[in-house]
């Protein structure tokens, strides 16, 4: 077995029985990481025959993928590509040979999806990702397609890299991409699919957009001028903006 699949899961018994027999389906292994859930998540997922990690306090999606990357590099030599797929299936465990290809082709060491903003996202959506992709472009003189994609594949030798940086909630997919961007790994991006089940009211909508958008460009000051500001560090603990998740 070379491919795992990585599911987080914060209360996600919904849907968690049917991620799992999926990705069994595609032939790769499923890794849950249960977050803490309060509902049935991680005795759903055993019994769907996922490999079950637990935290006994929800600590985000950022410290779960960490968890299931330090699992993998201790216990699965054997494992040379990992992706990672949200336990809501926005994203559809069906589109992950194709997350996966570019990888097994040596032709890319991390991958992301990147999404169809006008079919498939709902304009809120597209208004914050058009302003942290924008933002991201401009301060890593990038060309990416969607920055804040959830649905990932890399290399084993891009997580021994990732499970140093892993930490917090939604900032997890800029976080790893500014990481491989620093680290030189070559990085692709494929279209897939995406579906939402309810957007989020406005005033939650702001805070996270704007929490985001202070670390992309605090991230991007730091790897154009070496300038540190920290003032994602110091909004996070006064809780001003989230870090965990929006919950
Ligand atoms: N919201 C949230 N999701 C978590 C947490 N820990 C793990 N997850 C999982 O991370 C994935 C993405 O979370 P979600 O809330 O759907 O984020 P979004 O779709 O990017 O806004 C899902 O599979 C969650 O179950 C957590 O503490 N909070
Ligand atoms: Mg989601």
């Amino acid at each position: 077995m070379e491919h795992a699949v990585i599911i987080p899961a914060y209360n996600e018994e919904k849907n968690i029985s049917d991620a799992v027999t999926r990705v069994t389906k595609k032939g790769y292994l499923p890794i849950v990481v249960d977050d803490c859930s309060k509902d049935r998540t991680a005795e759903l997922a055993e019994k769907a025959g996922a490999i079950v990690l637990r935290h006994r306090k929800n600590q985000g999606k950022g410290v779960a993928l960490k968890t299931a990357f330090k699992y993998i590099l201790e216990k699965h030599p054997d494992i040379k590509y990992v992706a990672i797929l949200d336990a809501d299936l926005q994203y559809l465990p069906e589109d992950l040979p194709k997350i996966f290809k570019p990888l097994e082709e040596d032709k890319a060491d991390y991958v992301t999806g990147y999404r169809n903003w006008k079919k498939d996202v709902p304009f809120r959506h597209r208004l914050g990702n058009f302003v942290w992709r924008t933002a991201f472009n401009i301060a890593f003189s990038a060309n990416v397609k969607d920055s804040n994609c959830g649905f990932i594949a890399m290399t084993r030798e891009v997580i021994k890299e990732l499970v140093h940086v892993a930490t917090g909630g939604y900032i997890i997919e800029n976080m790893f991409m500014i990481s491989v961007i620093n680290k030189g790994f070559r990085i692709k991006q494929v279209p897939v699919k995406v579906y939402y089940y309810g957007v989020r009211d406005i005033k939650t909508g702001v805070r996270f957009v704007s929490g985001n958008l202070i670390y992309i460009i605090e991230s991007g000051l730091k790897y154009r001028y070496n300038i540190d500001l920290k003032l994602y560090k110091i909004l996070s603990k006064l809780k001003i903006i989230f870090t965990k998740g929006s919950d």
